[in-house]
C-alpha cells in the first residue's frame, strides 16, 4: 500500500477485498465453495490455497469452479476440485462483478463467464462478491461502458439483438474477438451479446432480466439481481468496505 493518502493500486484493492471475504466467509465447516472467474478471484483461491497448505486449515474443502479459467486456478493451487454432479449443495460462492449498484443488482460477464458463474452462484446458501472500487455504483451504468452481457444461441443473436433493442432501447452488440477475427465463442460454445443499455433510463432490472431470460436464443443474462448478499470492494484509500 502507498502512504497514506496516496491511492492504492487497483491489485491491491482487489487482493485485500478477496483476502477479507475469504477469512469471513470461510472457515472449518465450509465443506464446498463456488469459485468465481477473473482477476479479483485469483486472490481469493491465492487466501484459500494459503489457508489449506501453510496453515494447516479447510483440509477437505471442495471447490466447484465456474470457468475454464477457475478450474485451473483450482488445479494450480492443488485444491479439490469438484462439481454440482457431485456437489450440488455449495455452502459458500464468492466471486467478482464488473459492476454492483446500491441494491446489490450485479452485472457480470465482462470476462464472458456468465452462465456458469449464475448456475453455480445459485447451488450456494450464500453468495459474495469481491471487487476493487471501480466496480461500486450507485446505479447501473455508471462505471460500466461496454454493457450487459447476454449469453445466446449463435443462431439466435441478431433476432434476440433485435427484440432487446425494440423492448428496452439501447444497443446490442455481437462480442468479436481481437481484430474482428470472428465472434467470441464462451466456454459453452456460445456467442455473447453486450447490451449497452439507455443509461438514463429507469429499469427495473428484476423484470428486464426475467423477460430477457424468456426470449427463446438466450441462455442467460449478466444480470445478477437478489443473489449476493455481500459485497466486499477494495478502496482506494487501503479499506475494505463491505456492502449489504
Ligand atoms: C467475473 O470476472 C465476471 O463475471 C466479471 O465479468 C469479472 C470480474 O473481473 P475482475 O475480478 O477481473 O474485475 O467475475
Amino acid at each position: 500500500m502507498g502512504d497514506k493518502g496516496d491511492k492504492i493500486a487497483l491489485d491491491e484493492a482487489k487482493k485485500m477485498a478477496a483476502y477479507a471475504a475469504v477469512d469471513q466467509w470461510i472457515t472449518e465447516d465450509t465443506k464446498v465453495v463456488g469459485i468465481g472467474s477473473g482477476s479479483t478471484i485469483v486472490y481469493a483461491v491465492e487466501r484459500l490455497a494459503q489457508r489449506v497448505w501453510k496453515e494447516g486449515q479447510l483440509g477437505d474443502m471442495i471447490c466447484v469452479p465456474t470457468s475454464f479459467q477457475s478450474r485451473l486456478l483450482i488445479l494450480d493451487h492443488n485444491l479439490n476440485l469438484g462439481d454440482l454432479d457431485r456437489n450440488p449443495f455449495i455452502d459458500v460462492c464468492i466471486d467478482g462483478a464488473d459492476e454492483v449498484d446500491s441494491q446489490m443488482v450485479l452485472i457480470k460477464g465482462g470476462g464472458g463467464c456468465l452462465m456458469q458463474e449464475k448456475i453455480v452462484a445459485s447451488c450456494a446458501k450464500t453468495f459474495i462478491i469481491v471487487a476493487d472500487y471501480t466496480k461500486k455504483s450507485l446505479r447501473l451504468g455508471e462505471q460500466w461502458c461496454k454493457g450487459i452481457p447476454i449469453e445466446v444461441s449463435p443462431m439466435a443473436h441478431v433476432p434476440v439483438k433485435l427484440k432487446i433493442e425494440a423492448l428496452f432501447g439501447g444497443e446490442a452488440e455481437l462480442r468479436m474477438a481481437f481484430r474482428k477475427a470472428g465472434p467470441i465463442v464462451t466456454d459453452n460454445g456460445n456467442f455473447l451479446l453486450d447490451w449497452k443499455f439507455v443509461a438514463k433510463r429507469e429499469y427495473d432490472w428484476d423484470e428486464v432480466n426475467r423477460v430477457i431470460t424468456l426470449l427463446p436464443g438466450v441462455l442467460e443474462t449478466g444480470l445478477f439481481v437478489n443473489m449476493a448478499i455481500k459485497s466486499y470492494f477494495g478502496m482506494a484509500d487501503g479499506t475494505v468496505k463491505v456492502q449489504n
